[in-house]
């Protein structure tokens, strides 16, 4: 029986020596399937290993950005300048070993930036502790690549963590995967699929294990992102690209990294010299998209001055778990003023999106109480 790493290769293989058109796309989609259900498989079974000191960052601040780039990029440089932490930082690789946390305080809010140990290609079959790093990567709120002239593989740097199941940039898929016992499994969907066919998705439901049940899919949606949906372990993470030592940088090399960046917009900045780390730290603030929320007593004025502050797409549940426990238990409903509200304190519950500025009263079951 070959191993999971030989199957996966041998198929791989198949994929390649397969030319790719309308006759073969059902093939490879059920190859890339039975590929992903693969990946699962060994996840499954090397849990548990790993891990080990400097990798279990305890997570603080408001959000956590996490900083991906080959060894001796100047991750620990930047980290040092933008943080005041004391990451070592030298000319030659694998300079970190562990992972090292520092705070950056910005628009009134604290974010957290991990450094890293460089990441090599093959990391996340587990080269150079890769894998190790990418579980931290996959728990992380930002991802900050860093690339510079010597290391300009960028789509290698995005590759390896596409490989660990993060998709950088993007949003969840919208199709509904239901799960059912018997009946087959239905697929429909609610706009015209042109990437993928009725039969296509239900063989590559089929791959991993779903015989009964229902996809309805609510885009125009992609194999990949079907196999995505099913694999069900996915993260979905905004990054930034920074180039960095900029200062060795020619006009013409600025203009290929642009080129080769695309869609993404390099921000180029020399982490030694601090060169460009405010443009820098004003995208972390907008990819971040903090909202300040500020909380109002029943019957009372609302604390203008110390928002909280939370993740764009908070809802009223997100808040809560910032406030004292037993307001969270106790949770009757909440008034809202502001631009979430459709109009001056609306009640709402637990599962209402904020907005930045939102004005918010808490009320709890036995009567009001002001919100501490
Ligand atoms: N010219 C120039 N050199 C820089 C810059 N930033 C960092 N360096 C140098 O690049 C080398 C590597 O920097 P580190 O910060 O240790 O790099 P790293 O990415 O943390 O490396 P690993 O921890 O080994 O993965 C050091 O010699 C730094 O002085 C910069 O903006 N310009
Ligand atoms: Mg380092």
């Amino acid at each position: 029986m070959p191993s999971i790493e030989e199957q996966i290769v041998a198929i791989e293989d198949e994929i390649r020596r397969t030319p790719y058109n309308k006759a073969t796309s059902g093939h490879i989609g059920r190859l890339r399937a039975r590929i992903a259900f693969l990946r699962l498989e060994r996840e499954r079974r090397t849990r548990g290993k790993g891990g080990g000191i400097g990798y279990a960052v305890r997570k603080s601040g408001h959000a956590t950005a996490a900083l991906v780039g080959y060894p001796s990029v100047g991750k620990s440089t930047l980290l040092n300048h933008l943080t005041g932490a004391n990451s070592q930082s030298a000319a030659y690789d694998f300079t970190t070993v562990s992972i090292i946390p520092g705070m950056l305080n910005a628009a009134g809010a604290s974010i957290q930036i991990l450094d890293m140990p460089g990441l090599v290609p093959g990391a996340s079959r587990g080269r150079g502790r890769g894998r190790e790093v990418l579980s931290v990567v996959r728990s992380a709120d930002l991802i900050l690549f860093m690339i510079d002239k010597d290391h300009p593989d960028f789509r290698g740097l995005r590759d390896e963590l596409e490989d660990a199941g993060v998709r950088v940039n993007a949003r969840r898929p919208r199709i509904v995967v239901t799960p059912g016992t018997r009946g087959g499994l239905t697929v429909t969907s609610t706009v015209k699929l042109t990437h993928l066919e009725a039969e296509s998705a239900t063989a590559i439901a089929r791959e991993f294990g779903l015989h009964n049940g229902s996809i309805v899919f609510r885009e125009d949606a992609t194999a990949e992102q079907l196999i995505d949906v099913l694999a069900g372990n996915r993260v979905y993470l905004p990054a930034i690209l920074t180039v960095n030592k900029s200062d060795l940088l020619e006009l013409a090399d600025r203009a290929r990294f642009r080129e080769q960046a695309k869609p993404f917009e390099p921000i180029f900045i020399a982490a030694e010299t601090g060169q460009n780390l405010d443009e820098l730290v004003l995208a972390i603030v907008r990819a971040l998209a903090f909202i300040r929320v500020y909380l109002r007593p029943p019957g009372g004025e609302a604390d203008r001055v110390e928002p909280l502050i939370l993740r764009g797409g908070s809802r009223i549940s997100d808040l809560l778990a910032r406030l004292p426990a037993d307001l969270g238990r106790n949770f009757k409903s909440a008034l809202v003023w502001g631009r979430s509200a459709r109009f001056p304190g609306q009640t709402v519950g637990r599962d209402h999106l904020l907005a930045d500025e939102d004005v918010v009263t808490v009320l709890i079951q036995r009567g009001r109480v002001a919100p501490a």
